[in-house]
């Protein structure tokens, strides 16, 4: 039985990769977290069939020592946020790539199998075409963008100079369950949810016309499971998106239409930073990792909502 870690596996999005590894009759999943922003509450029901490893990823030592033994390794503990990563450049430098240094680095020592890191759509920047592909330039218009860019050249770079299997995969604007939407960088469906159960405007920042390709959580738990067996793909970068591309405006009409209130927005200046159209081409996902998404946009709001709904009764 294999030996799995994930950094970053109280967080929203690492929690769902650890209960698709259960899911999938992983043995061991030691969840590496230090709580800046992920939550014991994340596993409070899968808590008894995980370990638990408070460490920090810029702590080498207590790293190294979390991902001894490992065969597998899920890197997804980050800062993010493009407009955090702004406001306040330095944490973010230091847990994202200095962090993300650390976790390749006690990975090799650790002799680990595979390496799948969180990359971020953010390294695309504005492109003149879409949906983006693989293959297109890399136009970092944030230190986020510039941060998760880094940790994937340096996954990379592990793989050819010490043999490290790496894939990376650039998430694309990932929501549902557990998505925390109390902290002002929230992810923007995160705080759409919130304002949609209290009957508040949300506050949309420009003129909402821009286009994200929002990718349901548990679409990317399964490439990241994907990822770490398909055979070919160490030391490569795909995309981890849903395929489509959605405005802001289009997205808060559906969700008043499901909920069937009527709130109209509240417009702020555009976000320093902010990229103005997303949309992947999944083309190599599917062809290299064998991974088709599987909710709709739709679906994933539905079930998205029904879990805020169940928190707040
Ligand atoms: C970027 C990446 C995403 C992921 C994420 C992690 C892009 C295209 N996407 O997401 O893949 O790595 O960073 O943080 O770079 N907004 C509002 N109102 C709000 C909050 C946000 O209108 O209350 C807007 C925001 O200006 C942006 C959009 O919503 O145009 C999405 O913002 P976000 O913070 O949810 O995610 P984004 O696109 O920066």
């Amino acid at each position: 039985m294999k030996v799995y870690v994930v950094t970053g596996g109280a967080g929203f999005i690492g929690s769902a990769v650890v209960r698709t590894l259960l899911a999938q009759g992983a043995g061991t999943v030691r969840v590496v977290d230090n709580f800046l922003t992920g939550r014991e509450s994340n596993l409070s029901d899968i808590r008894s069939r995980v370990e638990l490893d408070q460490s920090d990823i810029r702590d080498y030592n207590a790293l190294a020592a979390a991902i001894r033994g490992a065969d597998i390794v899920f890197h997804l503990a980050a800062i993010p946020s493009v407009p955090r990563s702004i406001q306040d450049p330095a944490p973010s430098h230091q847990v994202n790539i200095d962090g993300t240094f650390n976790v390749l680095r006690a990975s090799v020592e650790a002799k680990v199998e595979r390496v799948v890191y969180a990359a971020s759509s953010s390294a695309y920047g504005d492109t003149e075409v879409l949906p983006k592909v693989e293959s297109m330039p890399p136009r970092p218009q944030s230190p986020y963008a510039v941060q998760k860019l880094a940790g994937e050249y340096y996954s990379s770079v592990f793989h050819s100079c010490f043999g490290l299997e790496t894939v990376a995969l650039r998430f694309f604007n990932v929501y549902g369950e557990r998505q925390d939407p109390s902290s002002p960088y929230s992810g923007v469906l995160s705080l759409f949810f919130k304002a949609l159960i209290e009957r508040r405007s949300p506050t949309i920042f420009g003129d909402g016309e821009q286009t994200r390709d929002f990718t349901y959580v548990e679409d990317v738990a399964a490439l990241c499971w994907k990822a770490a067996s398909a055979p070919g793909v160490a030391g490569k970068m795909y995309n981890a998106g849903n395929g489509h591309r959605y405005s802001l405006n289009s997205v808060w009409d559906l969700l008043q239409k499901i909920e069937g209130v009527s709130l109209r927005p509240q417009y702020g200046p555009s976000r320093v930073g902010d990229v103005r159209d997303s949309q992947a081409d999944t083309t190599a996902a599917r062809r290299d990792l064998g991974h088709a998404p599987q909710y709709t946009l739709e679906q994933g709001l539905r079930r998205t909502l029904a879990w805020y709904k169940s928190c707040s009764t």
